[in-house]
Formats: C-alpha cells, structure tokens, sequence
C-alpha cells in the first residue's frame, strides 16, 4: 500500500482541528524554503557538491514543469530558469535551503531534439546521479498531469529504484484539467505504480495555480534536515 502523507482528509483530525491546522498555517507559512538559494551548477558527477547535506531532487520529463515546481515551492520566479522551450535546464543545479540542505533541479529528460552525445551524456550522468547520489533522500518525479508515467518517467524509476532514495510523484500543470479529471489521473496514476510494486506518494500541483505547495512543503519536511549543517566553503549561496 503505497502511504499517503500528503492527503488533507486525516481520518484522525476533527473537522475544528482541521480548520484550526489550515488556520496556522495561513498565518505561519513554511518560510525557509522561502530563503532558498542558488549554489552549483554541475555539468558531470564529480561536479557535484561533495558534502553529504541531505537533498531532494526534481527529475521528469523536459517541459514538465520541474523549474516551475521549484520556484512555486520557494516563492522565487527566478531562482530557477523555466522556458516555453523543452530542454532549458542542462546541468545539475543545487539550491541551498536553511539552514544547510539541498533542493536539485535535474535537466529534463526525453527530449528529441537534442545531439545524441548530449542524449548519451545525460543518460549517463543522470542515471549515475540516480543510482548512485548518497545524500539524495527523495526522488520527486514530476509528471505533466496529461502524460503520466511515460517510458521516460518509467526507465527514471527504474534508475532510481536502484538507489536508495523514496519516490514522491508530482503531477503537475492540474489547471490544465477538471478538478475530477485530475482526482481521477491522480488515482489511476496511484493505482498503475502500485500494480507494479512501485511504492510511492503522489499530490496534484499547479504551479500556476499555486495548488499543492503546503502538500510539497510537508513533504519537504520530512525528508530535510531542520537543524544547521555548515556549508563548506566552496558552496556559498549566491542570495
Ligand atoms: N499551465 C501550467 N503551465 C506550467 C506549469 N508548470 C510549468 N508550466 C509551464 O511549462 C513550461 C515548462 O516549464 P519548466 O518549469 O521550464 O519545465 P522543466 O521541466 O523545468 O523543463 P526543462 O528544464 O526543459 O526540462 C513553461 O512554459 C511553464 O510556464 C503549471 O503548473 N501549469
Ligand atoms: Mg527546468
């Protein structure tokens, strides 16, 4: 059974309690991912920041809103670059989230037009960065809600199966649906992984929209160090 952390209908929360959560949060927000910074860029695996600060990574097809999804959920339009055109972000670029952890944006994945020794490049780097990354404890795979679970998304989860880290899947661009439509791709997506033992959490997202942030806040959360890890010296965050 693939567990669900990020569904707002507790079973265990009367409805008062749960006016009461929405409440706070509406007065406290989850600000430290509001101070989110840049930090590396790399375009190999030995690039990559050699410290062992826990990190959560978007990887999903190109154009599927990964860039987006990052700057939505730290309230940044431009920490990371997003375009109209498949195939803007190329290299593994790490963000500083207080007080000392990591969020990654992934270049995307799947896009033709692009030369066959950069296709062959990525594979290597990404599937390496997937199979291989230590502190990479959440994988979240984001997946345009109209094309989910490509043969794209599916060779991302095998890379990562062969990792340690756990799946979360963000089904994004929902505005581009009916709110049933969406409910029932979300179930229907839930219902695919668990038919091939993929276990897993899910959430509907928007980015232009704003919907599904305190969903990807609280499971941010659980996989994030909350106390302060020193940086070294060679990752200073550019804010
Ligand atoms: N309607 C809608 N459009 C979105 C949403 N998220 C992203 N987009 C649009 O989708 C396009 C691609 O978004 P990016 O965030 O750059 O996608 P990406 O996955 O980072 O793309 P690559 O870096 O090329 O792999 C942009 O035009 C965004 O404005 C969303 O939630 N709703
Ligand atoms: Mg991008």
């Amino acid at each position: 059974m693939i567990p669900s952390p990020c569904y707002s209908s507790n079973p265990c929360c009367s409805y008062n309690q749960i006016e009461e959560i929405h409440f706070l949060k509406i007065l406290m927000p989850n600000t430290r991912y509001f101070q989110t910074c840049f930090t590396t860029s790399a375009h190999t695996l030995a690039q990559l920041p050699k410290d062992s600060l826990a990190e959560v990574a978007f990887a999903g097809r190109s154009n599927s809103g990964k860039s987006s999804a990052i700057n939505t959920i730290t309230r940044n339009k431009k920490l990371a670059r997003t375009s109209k055109t498949p195939g803007r972000t190329q290299l593994i670029n790490h963000f500083v989230v207080a007080p000392g952890n990591y969020l990654v944006d992934l270049p995307g994945y799947g896009y033709a037009k692009v030369p066959k020794a950069q296709i062959k490049h990525w594979q290597t780097t990404l599937g390496g960065y997937l199979r291989n990354r230590e502190p990479l404890r959440c994988l979240i795979i984001v997946m345009d809600i109209r094309r989910p679970l490509s043969d794209h998304d599916w060779r991302l989860i095998d890379w990562s199966l062969e990792g340690s880290a756990s799946l979360h899947f963000l089904l994004t661009k929902s505005d581009k649906l009916s709110k049933g439509a969406a409910q029932s791709t979300l179930l229907d997506t839930k219902r695919k992984l668990e038919e091939e033992g993929v276990a897993g959490t899910l959430q509907l997202f928007s980015a232009l929209k704003k919907t599904g942030v305190d969903d990807a806040h609280e499971l941010l959360d659980m996989y994030l160090d909350t106390e302060a890890k020193a940086l070294p010296d060679d990752n200073e965050p550019a804010c």
